[in-house]
């Protein structure tokens, strides 16, 4: 009886819900609320990212009960309105920005708001939300979700959710493509499969928290949600896709069926994928089906420091070819460079500019590796007492240095990194990397042409930044002594 008239009430008063993407926040004095002289205010050119919109927020948002108020925010486009109207706020958040998400939540609960956080970071460290949030969820979200909307219709959420098994990927309802905010130059974003068969030693997937199996939506609901765009957009929003997948070539058979559904859609796609995946075979299925635009984590250009990170799969010898295999197909080509791996040396990073553009990189972005918690590679540092002092987490963007180096000093490593973002973004290279897409026509050409204009801007404000900031701080020998002192 009790169970029929809350049933009826939650009906009739349905729960007004926001889903939001945490991303940096705008509005604080200090990049990240940090004390450190020098920190400065965010630089816009990193505050938003318009770009390509998310897949989360809109999946999560169509796993809620069908008559609830719901609505997503995107804090890469805009800040939350902390008064917005609603009875619950879920907030997915990656380590980067998790001092924020933790700070929105004790806003929404100081107002009586029930929130609920998950995502990657709640994901590693749970508790690191306690006192922030009603309940953390830990994992993939499906398989608890129908227990964790029952108790937030009765106000009584548990404080922590975990799966006890992967999320069946084969029923899942089209994403509320519908919620997406416009801003996005790219707002149709997919998944087709999750996880990776992988385990690089860096990457957070090979925590075991964060680790579930590589699975395959099937491809009929993939191309349902593709058709599935709400009346009135435009052609663009309608033309081009993302696939936010970790590895989507991984399953060569499941990719080549998934290719051929793709190709009467008409459709320009883009996705992430390992080099080992690449083959004339797939460059041609690609190519064929719309791909323009594919992501690859080349990583690095050292053998060893490929092989110390677990990522075997990557053979340096043939990141050319397999580039251009792509490139005969008009697709460009994004990379990340990871910058500070273990056998990096000086002369090697002074090269790495001019190593990436021979292998043919049209979009290369670099990073240090994030000592993500949970992974080898973050126990191996700590182990090895390589972590440096501050705070981690706050430092988890690939930015700031968080580790000393084996080959070089930390100072070394910090002017690298800026060295190799504004070299790589000299005016002559991003010209000559456009010009090189010439003889594949003007699409891959404006594609290479409209994404390095992107990142000139966002590699050079975060080398600026990271400089001021190393200026700003003096010599690591002073603050490791001094912290030694301290202790
Ligand atoms: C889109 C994306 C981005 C976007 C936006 C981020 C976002 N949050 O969407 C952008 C481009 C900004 C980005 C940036 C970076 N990214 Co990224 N990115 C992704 C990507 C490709 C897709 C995310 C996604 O849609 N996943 C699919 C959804 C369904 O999974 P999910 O988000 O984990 O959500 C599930 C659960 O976690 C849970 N959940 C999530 N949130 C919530 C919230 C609540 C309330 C609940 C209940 C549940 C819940 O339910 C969901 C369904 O089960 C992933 C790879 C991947 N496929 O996951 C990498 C990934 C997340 N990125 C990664 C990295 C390393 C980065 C960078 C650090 C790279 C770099 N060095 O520059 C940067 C970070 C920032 C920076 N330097 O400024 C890593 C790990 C990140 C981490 N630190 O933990 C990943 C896993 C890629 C990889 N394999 O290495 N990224
Ligand atoms: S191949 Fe990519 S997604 Fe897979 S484990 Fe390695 S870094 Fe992570």
């Amino acid at each position: 009886m009790f169970r029929t008239t809350g049933a009826i009430i939650a009906f009739l008063l349905p729960m007004r819900a926001a889903v939001v993407l945490v991303w940096r926040p705008k509005n604080f004095p200090a990049w990240k609320r940090r004390a450190e002289t020098g920190a400065g205010p965010v630089p816009p050119p990193m505050a938003y990212d318009r770009s390509v919109a998310p897949y989360t927020a809109v999946h999560l948002a169509s796993l809620l009960p069908a008559h609830w108020q719901v609505h997503v925010v995107h804090e890469m486009v805009r800040d939350v309105d902390l008064d917005m109207p609603v009875d619950v706020v879920f907030l997915s958040t990656m380590d980067f920005c998790a001092p924020h998400a933790r700070w929105l939540g004790e806003q929404f609960r100081a107002r009586g708001v029930l929130v609920v956080v998950g995502g990657l970071y709640p994901t590693l460290n749970p508790g690191y939300f306690a006192g922030a949030a009603d309940a953390v969820v830990v994992g993939e979200a499906e398989p608890i979700l129908e227990q964790l909307v029952a108790d937030l219709e009765r106000r009584q959420p548990a404080p922590l959710y975990r799966a006890s098994a992967p999320a069946d990927l084969s029923v899942m309802p089209p994403p509320r493509y519908e919620l997406v905010e416009r801003e996005f130059s790219v707002t149709m974003s997919y998944e087709a499969t999750r996880g990776c068969p992988f385990a690089c030693s860096f990457c957070v997937l090979s925590a075991d928290a964060a680790r579930t199996p590589y699975r395959r939506r099937p491809v009929a609901t993939v191309i349902r949600d593709i058709r599935h765009t709400p009346a009135g957009w435009t052609w663009r929003q309608r033309k081009v896709v993302t696939f936010w997948d970790n590895n989507l070539g991984a399953d060569r058979v499941y990719f080549r069926e998934l290719c051929e559904a793709l190709a009467p859609l008409r459709r320009a796609w883009a996705t992430q994928t390992s080099i080992d995946t690449i083959t004339p075979e797939s460059a041609r299925l690609m190519g064929r089906s719309g791909c323009r635009y594919l992501y690859i984590g080349l990583e690095s250009l050292v053998e060893d420091s490929l092989r110390a990170s677990n990522k075997r799969h990557n053979r340096v010898a043939e990141y050319r070819r397999r580039l251009r295999l792509l490139h005969d197909q008009g697709i460009i080509v994004m990379s990340i460079f990871l910058v500070g791996l273990d056998g990096d040396t000086k002369e090697y990073l002074d090269r790495l500019p001019a190593l990436v553009d021979e292998v043919g990189v049209d979009v290369p972005v670099f990073s240090m590796p994030v000592p993500i918690e949970g992974t080898p590679f973050r126990r191996a540092l700590a182990e090895a007492g390589r972590l440096l002092p501050g705070d981690l987490l706050d430092g988890s963007d690939g930015v700031h240095l968080v580790y000393r180096p084996q080959r070089l000093s930390p100072e070394q490593l910090e002017t690298a990194l800026a060295f190799c973002m504004t070299r790589s973004y000299a005016t002559w290279r991003v010209a000559r990397r456009i010009i090189r897409r010439l003889p594949g026509g003007y699409i891959p050409t404006l594609t290479a042409a409209l994404s390095n204009h992107v990142y000139m801007r966002f590699e050079r404000a975060l080398a600026q930044s990271a400089l001021a900031r190393t200026r700003a701080r003096g010599r690591w020998a002073a603050r490791i002594e001094q912290r030694a002192v301290m202790s």
